[in-house]
């Protein structure tokens, strides 16, 4: 064990060891006797994960009895986003917990394969969008497709990983006060026992947080070198792919695959379901998916809808996928590259001596208070199945603690705001508009371009981030829909492809789903910012004199 928090010989001799890794910065080098900093945390952090097999030691920042001796309230297994949020949750609540992860920091896949990456992928497509667009105009150059390189892209990320990973550390110990044991994996002894390296801790209840990975499909060839999902892509990724096919219709493959196209590499998505009509996202409007689909056609992407993959074909190496049409043909395509985006699944097997109940798919069975079928044993997080999104699992997290802590709180997550990046940002919260006809009587909608206007001259909506493809070429500039049941005039559902109006949607999502609901006149007082890339306000106010309002 490495003791990080306890000053004396140990600590001394980690810190000279992170000294002579090299420096960051001016700021990377702490004081004799103080905890270490986020410099020291990266350049440690940096250094296990380029090389493991040196580095088997946890790091221990455990109190000891002379600091805390009681019992703890809970050990979260897992410190990604729900047992890190869980955590400072309890101990802010005035709770003792531990958090134990097998990786060398907190915050889980999130800052190390998952998001984070996935955000800094979508921002490039997005920027490649612009530049490959605008070439030749204004003051953009001729887009160089041979410059646009993913292997380039996922090693910056991997160059600049360690300062999240850093600053989720220094965080979690000296600002949220967590105890916490990182890079060794925790062995469950039974529902209140936990062996770290050899000792065992225990408390009155577990949290389990350990997340899930991506499931590979079961056909031949699945295994050959040049398959990845997001989590391969950045570990494993050494060569510039030159053709890409997607395996699967998820969100992932929807993001990702927009982001190999960006840089040029070809992209083919081979999937069973619809794109955006598979079980994991609802209330997606069809507008709105028709216009998705359609820009990412436009931006060259081949989407074969209603393809079985049969097999990967190579010969230690990647050289083409075999699928079968919908009609039944079976076809070959040559690639380089696979992408998996078939969705994930929890890994269990270090849980087995708790005997979970789990579903069908192998989702751990948790009830609204995040409680398993094991007495004191909570889940968290993607173990319990999707959405597979960060406010759910932080929010579980946080569920579990307040729980543990003997508050009754539950957390419905069956209603939520989504979204996805294509090189758009696409969000959207409530009813579809053909689900809020289904329900309501007298369902109008206010759509940006109607519905009856020629997309390729309707410069709207225009704001942040599509003013240069609203003056170039419209159609490109993005796509709105208010939905509203007149009668009440409360609005259902709200539906933005474009860029910028993310945050609003987490809080029209909150005001629509408030029980006394959100009307269009209401949306009309707000004063907007203009110009505010989901117009929703201005327009409101457009029809909010209508007696009877109708459709804009
Ligand atoms: C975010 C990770 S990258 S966490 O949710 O803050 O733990």
């Amino acid at each position: 064990m490495i003791d990080v928090r306890n000053p004396g010989d140990g600590f001394r001799s980690l810190r000279a060891r992170i000294a002579a890794l090299g420096t960051l910065g001016p700021g990377d080098r702490g004081a004799d006797g103080a905890p270490l900093t986020v410099g020291e945390w990266a350049l440690l952090i940096d250094d296990i994960v380029d090389h493991p097999e040196a580095n088997t030691e946890g790091l221990w920042n455990v109190a000891g009895p002379d600091e805390d001796d009681r019992e703890y309230d809970a050990i979260f297994v897992g410190g990604g986003a729900s047992g890190r949020f869980g955590s400072a949750f309890l101990k802010a609540r005035g709770g003792r917990q531990l958090t134990i992860d097998a990786w060398p920091f907190l915050g889980g896949s999130c800052p190390h394969q998952a998001c984070v990456p996935h955000h800094l992928f979508s921002e490039a497509a997005r920027e490649m969008d612009l530049a490959r667009h605008m070439q030749g105009r204004l003051w953009y150059p001729p887009f160089d497709e041979k410059r646009a390189s993913i292997q380039e892209i996922v090693e910056l990320f991997k160059a600049g990983r360690m300062y999240p990973h850093a600053i989720m550390n220094w965080q979690s110990k000296e600002q949220l006060d967590m105890e916490f044991i990182l890079n060794t994996p925790a062995t469950i002894i039974d529902s209140r026992t936990v062996e770290v390296e050899g000792r065992r801790f225990s408390a009155r209840n577990l949290v389990l947080c350990t997340g899930a990975r991506t499931r590979y499909p079961d056909i031949p060839g699945i295994g050959i070198k040049g398959v990845y999902d997001f989590a391969t892509l950045i570990e494993d990724l050494d060569y510039e792919p030159n053709r890409c096919v997607i395996i699967g219709g998820s969100k992932v493959a929807l993001e990702y695959g927009s982001f190999f196209q960006a840089t040029g590499c070809q992209t083919t998505i081979l999937t069973r379901s619809p794109l955006m009509e598979t079980a994991s996202l609802h209330h997606v409007d069809t507008g709105l998916r028709e216009y998705v689909v359609a820009m990412m056609a436009d931006r060259g992407i081949e989407i074969i809808e209603g393809a079985e993959p049969l097999e990967v074909l190579g010969n230690g190496k990647v050289t083409g996928v075999r699928y079968r049409e919908p009609g039944g043909a079976v076809r070959e395509i040559d690639t380089d590259f696979v992408f998996v985006g078939t969705g994930e699944r929890p890994n269990l097997g270090m849980y087995a001596p708790l005997g979970l109940a789990t579903d069908e798919r192998g989702f751990v069975i948790a009830d609204t208070r995040m409680r398993t079928s094991v007495p004191g044993v909570y889940a968290a997080g993607d173990l319990v199945g999707p959405p597979m999104e960060m406010f759910k699992a932080r929010k579980c997290g946080v569920g579990a603690a307040r729980n543990v802590m003997g508050e009754d709180y539950e957390f419905d997550f069956t209603e939520y705001p989504d979204f996805l990046h294509t090189t758009y940002e696409v969000t959207w919260c409530g009813l579809s508009e053909a689900e809020a006809q289904a329900k309501y009587r007298n369902v109008i909608k206010i759509q940006m371009p109607p519905d009856d206007a020629d997309p390729e001259t309707f410069a709207l909506p225009a704001a942040e981030g599509s003013m240069l493809y609203a003056f170039t070429r419209p159609v490109l500039s993005g796509w709105l829909k208010l939905v509203i049941d007149a009668d009440s005039r409360k609005v259902l559902g709200a539906h933005h492809v474009g860029y910028g109006a993310k945050d609003a949607f987490q809080y029209i999502d909150y005001l629509i789903r408030r029980p006394e609901g959100f009307t269009m006149d209401e949306m009309a007082e707000l004063n907007e910012l203009f110009l505010n890339p989901e117009h929703f306000i201005q327009l409101c106010r457009l029809r909010a004199g209508q007696q009877n309002p109708v459709n804009l």
